[in-house]
């Protein structure tokens, strides 16, 4: 398009550490001061051992130059879960800083891609148009959790076969486990000489659960994705308050966190929002819940508003007490029954499942809709998430809302219009083209995932820090945000998800203003992001505000 080719030649800034764009160099690191490690700290030290011995935990940020040019390297570069906007530009910057005497092959179609070994040179042409475009469609993308000795024998193998020193895995939390890992696993010995197999993690995903406060303000994606949802939002705001007649449930994507709907919530200040960690804390259940939403219908319509927009995170099943319970013994339960569930389809599968439940479980199940049912036990990904982009939460929640909004009127004997439309938002948002903001920030992960390459580094995730004050280059060792878990009855290690903090400065703003909102119709409609322009460089509300309190 044309807006394509003019973000091609959109100039981007660089870390004053790696130079300019004319003459970029690669950088040492050093040791920042800052070591990270986790509760699970001793028996990670056990399971990556070499890593932890080398690494230390230490934080390292850019220092100078490095004396001597590195040169005959192969790197591998893949994506890994759901698209962001702005992994083409981590891939560019990769390029750039590896330059002309290293090479750089792209994955296809994600780990499994790289387990099979299909991968190709980037070249320079191939740069001059992904430059600043939306999307993971150069490479592709899939899910698949690097794990089994067999997994691992295959990628020792592409990685000789390929002739491999390098792999840079562009992923969210399961993907940057799966990178810490493979550095493990591959920390030496793939090659006849000895040589081991580097690999650098660069922190994507939409949902923005992978923060660590200054080291990693946020992760990429996360603002381009929020603008596109705002957008959508705010036209739907000014459409309902412009017709009068709808009450619009929208569920946003995001995973577990609500990180997404909270931003989106501060930019454009609807009805309600519901934040799925507070919901938590309060311990609240489904039934308080809809009381809560029927209520702000029943007040907003004695002033004669009949209509309003309801945001919901795509992960606030999993945080309701009571059914964050039941999806846990569902859990162990499909685990348990896996082969007999894999013949039963529809009713069977509900009725089987249904009378394996303990009773309280038995009886919410048996309470919830069959759409809901049936997505409860769908099948989970290869990282044992539940599917919550495919659960239909905003149309149960306009289903229970109807009823008790019903029976309110009955029982008061008055008529509540309650009219509603039921949107989901989500894959609308995440191959976007990047704000500048997603742009600048992904194309210095890149040049930072490099230079970590060039270094000799393995086992780091790239990041950028001070990312409000020029930027400065920062490897964030991957085996100290490892933790060590328990899931059906075997050890599991994950990188735990970053979940919006009910006392951070985000959170507590929104909460000053939720009422007001609620009240009367004080939204704010964003319009489109802007790429050129005065508020192009703005960042998101929830970053800046939380960065706010930390300076
Ligand atoms: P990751 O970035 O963590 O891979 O996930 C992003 C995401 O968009 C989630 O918000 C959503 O729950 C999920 O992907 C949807 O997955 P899929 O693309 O497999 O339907």
């Amino acid at each position: 398009s044309l807006l394509e080719e003019a973000l091609r030649s959109l100039p981007l800034p660089i870390v004053p550490a790696f130079g300019s764009a004319g003459n970029l160099h690669a950088v040492e690191f050093v040791a920042s001061g800052e070591k990270l490690a986790t509760a699970s700290a001793a028996r990670v030290a056990e399971l990556f051992p070499r890593t932890v011995a080398a690494n230390a935990g230490e934080v390292l940020r850019a220092g100078q130059a490095l004396a001597k040019a590195v040169t005959g390297k192969r790197v591998a570069v893949l994506f890994s879960g759901g698209p962001a906007p702005g992994g083409h530009n981590v891939v560019v910057g990769l390029k750039q800083m590896l330059g002309a005497g290293n090479t750089l092959l792209g994955v296809q179609g994600g780990p499994k891609g790289l387990l099979n070994g299909r991968m190709a040179p980037i070249t320079d042409a191939d740069i001059a148009v992904i430059r600043n475009t939306g999307g993971f469609d150069f490479l592709g993308t899939d899910r698949t959790k690097i794990k089994t000795a067999e997994q691992f024998a295959q990628v020792r193998e592409v990685s000789v076969k390929h002739e491999l020193d390098a792999i840079v895995i562009i992923g969210g939390d399961d993907s940057n486990t799966n990178a810490a890992v493979l550095a493990e696993e591959l920390f030496a010995n793939v090659h006849a000489d000895g040589r081991g197999v580097q690999v650098i993690g660069v922190p994507k995903t939409i949902d923005g659960d992978l923060q660590l406060g200054e080291l990693l303000p946020i992760s990429f994606g996360f603002d381009t994705a929020t603008r596109v949802y705002a957008e959508l939002v705010g036209n739907i705001l000014q459409d309902s308050r412009s017709s009068l007649k709808y009450w619009h449930f929208i569920k946003l994507m995001g995973r577990a966190a609500s990180h997404v709907t909270l931003e989106v919530a501060l930019q454009t200040k609807p009805a309600v929002t519901l934040i799925s960690e507070e919901i938590a804390q309060r311990k609240q259940s489904l039934a308080e819940i809809i009381e809560q939403i029927a209520q702000t219908v029943v007040a907003r319509a004695k002033k004669g508003i009949h209509h309003g927009v309801l945001l919901v995170p795509e992960g606030l099943i999993e945080f309701i007490p009571e059914m964050k319970a039941l999806i846990e013994e569902l859990n162990d339960g499909m685990a348990q029954h896996e082969a007999v569930l894999a013949a039963l389809e529809g009713e069977e599968k509900r009725a089987f499942v249904t009378k394996s439940l303990s009773p309280e479980h038995e009886k919410l199940f048996a309470s919830l809709p069959e759409y809901i049912q049936d997505m409860l036990l769908a099948e989970r990904d290869s990282h044992g998430n539940l599917q919550l982009s495919l659960i239909p939460t905003e149309q149960l929640l306009i289903d229970m809302t109807k009823r008790r909004v019903r029976e309110i009127a009955d029982a008061s004997g008055t008529k509540i219009p309650f009219a509603t439309q039921n949107h989901f938002f989500g894959y609308e948002g995440r191959c976007g083209a990047p704000t500048l903001f997603d742009a600048a920030y992904t194309l210095n992960l890149g040049l930072t995932a490099g230079a970590l390459l060039l270094a000799g580094k393995t086992g780091y995730m790239a990041s950028v820090g001070d990312i409000f004050s020029g930027g400065v280059p920062l490897a964030i060792p991957l085996a100290g945000l490892l933790d060590v878990e328990r899931r059906h009855g075997s050890e599991a290690v994950v990188i735990e998800k970053a979940l919006v903090e009910i006392d951070a400065p985000a959170m507590q703003y929104f909460v000053s203003r939720r009422e007001a909102w609620a009240q009367d119709d004080l939204f704010a409609s964003p319009g489109p992001r802007q790429l050129w322009g005065p508020v192009a460089s703005q960042l998101p509300i929830s970053v800046a505000l939380n960065r706010k309190s930390q300076s």
